[in-house]
């Protein structure tokens, strides 16, 4: 009956995570595997003195911003981005909801900690022209307004053989 039960036990944990496999799957048509291996990196450096932003992105590659807080209180980091929601987020980092709606406000990050925050951004078309451009992503500390930083988006369409 003991072996029974723990064979039992065996299946049920990977039946566990089958389900927050197919749950991720279902909400980018990624796995959970690849969330945790972008494609590209953004470093993010908050001190009590601004905002150092390192690197770019392109159109719908899984991006991961890195945010570390080297000064010695708690900082947040704010963006447009957050809106149309964050894959995942790991880390120390703790989420500020939105008052209305989905997404994200911001996220709040305590002196010596860090946090991953994944996102990927849809290709934007310029209406008038129908011609995909290389988008601006403004990111800001939402307890200090005056700390800003942002980062590119470079569409490569048609430049270096993408699409
Ligand atoms: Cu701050």
């Amino acid at each position: 009956m003991q072996s029974k039960a723990s064979a039992l036990k065996g299946l049920l944990v990977p039946l566990a995570m089958g389900a927050v496999t197919l749950l991720v799957a279902g909400f980018d048509g990624r796995s959970v595997v690849q969330a945790a291996d972008p494609e590209m990196k953004v470093d993010v450096t908050i001190t009590d003195k601004g905002y150092e932003v390192k690197g770019h992105t392109s159109p719908g590659a899984l991006t991961a911003i890195v945010v570390h807080n080297k000064g010695t209180m708690t900082h947040g980091i704010a963006s447009p981005l957050f809106k149309d929601g964050v894959v995942k987020k790991e880390g120390d980092g703790t989420e500020v909801k939105s008052p209305k709606g989905k997404g994200a406000r911001a996220y709040h990050l305590e002196p010596g900690k860090s946090m991953t925050l994944y996102f990927k951004k849809a290709s934007h078309t310029d209406p008038a022209t129908g011609i995909s451009e290389t988008t601006q992503v403004p990111l800001w500390c939402d307890i200090h307004t005056h700390m800003r930083g942002e980062f590119l988006v470079v569409e490569t369409k048609g430049e270096v053989g993408g699409g």
